[in-house]
C-alpha cells in the first residue's frame, strides 16, 4: 500500500489523481490525502484553495490509526501548516519510505507553494526522506546551482544529499538537449537517458515519483525503483494523450 499526499488536479494529468492511477498501473493499493485543492485544465492552473490545517491533521490521523502505508509519497504541499503536521505526523506513526516530490512551479509557471515552505519543506521534510526526485528547476532552487548539464546535477545531488536525504535522483526532462536523470545515493552516481520528445507534458513528476514510491512499497531497493520509473514514465510519455486544448497528459 502506497499514500499519496498532494495536491488536487482536476484533469488527471498530476496531482493525487495521478500518482493514484500509478499506482494501480504498478499493482499498488493506493491511499490518497489531498493536501491543496486546484481548479485547472490542460492549459494551466486557474487557482489554488487551501485545505485547513486541523481538517488535513484530522484526516492524517484518522487514516493513520487505521492503515499503516509501506511507502508515502508527497508532491504539492502549498503550506507552512502543511508541512509541518506532514513531519510531525510522519515521525509519530512511524512512517517509512517517503519519497518527495519538491513541487514548486506548475509547468505552465504558476507557483505552488507559499512564503516559507520550501525552506520548511528543506528543514523538516528532507531529513526524513528515503528519496527526492526535483527536476532540474526544482534542484537548481533549492541548492542556489545554476544546471545546465550532468556536471552540475552531479554537484546539486551531493548538495542535496547533506540536507540529510537518503538518495537524490534529479530528473532532467526539462533540459535542451536530451533527458537525463541522475541519482545518487550518497556512494555512487547512476544517469539513465532518453532522446527527447516533442511537446509539453503535464505531470510527469508525479508519475515519476509514485513509480519510486509503488516500487519501495513493492520491496524493491532505490536503484531499481530509478531504472523502472524512468522506463515507465518514457512509455506513459510515448503514449500520451491531448484530452483538452493544452498539455498532454500521461497515458499508461
Ligand atoms: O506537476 C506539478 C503539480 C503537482 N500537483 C498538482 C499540480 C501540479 C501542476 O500543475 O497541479 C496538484
Amino acid at each position: 500500500m502506497a499514500l499519496t499526499i498532494a495536491g488536487s488536479d482536476p484533469t488527471g494529468g498530476a496531482g493525487f489523481q495521478a500518482d493514484l492511477r500509478t499506482f494501480y498501473a504498478m499493482g499498488v493499493y493506493g491511499l490518497s490525502i489531498p493536501s491543496v485543492l486546484t481548479a485547472q485544465s490542460t492549459k494551466g492552473v486557474h487557482s489554488i484553495q487551501e485545505i485547513q490545517a486541523e481538517f488535513f491533521e484530522t484526516q492524517l490521523d484518522t487514516l493513520l490509526n487505521d492503515i499503516k502505508p509501506d511507502a508515502l509519497k508527497t508532491g504539492m504541499l502549498y503550506s507552512l501548516d502543511i508541512v509541518k503536521i506532514l513531519s510531525e505526523k510522519y515521525r509519530k506513526y512511524s512512517l517509512s519510505n517517503l519519497v518527495i516530490d519538491p513541487v514548486i512551479v506548475s509547468s505552465t509557471g504558476v507557483s505552488l507553494v507559499k512564503e516559507g515552505v520550501k525552506e520548511a519543506i528543506k528543514e523538516h521534510l528532507m531529513p526524513l526522506a528515503k528519496v527526492i526526485t526535483p527536476n532540474i528547476n526544482e534542484a537548481a532552487v533549492f541548492t542556489g546551482i545554476n544546471i545546465h548539464g550532468e556536471k552540475e546535477m552531479k554537484e546539486a545531488a551531493v548538495k542535496l544529499k547533506d540536507y540529510g536525504v537518503g538518495a537524490v535522483i534529479i530528473t532532467g526532462g526539462h533540459m535542451k538537449e536530451k533527458a537525463l536523470d541522475l541519482l545518487f545515493d550518497g556512494e555512487d552516481f547512476l544517469s539513465l537517458e532518453n532522446d527527447k520528445l516533442e511537446g509539453e507534458f503535464h505531470g510527469t513528476g508525479c508519475v515519476f515519483s509514485s513509480v519510486i514510491a509503488a516500487c519501495l512499497a513493492l520491496g524493491y531497493d532505490v536503484k531499481e525503483a530509478f531504472i523502472k520509473a524512468k522506463e515507465f514514465v518514457w512509455n506513459a510519455m510515448r503514449a500520451a494523450i491531448s484530452p483538452g486544448e493544452g498539455m498532454k497528459i500521461l497515458n499508461y
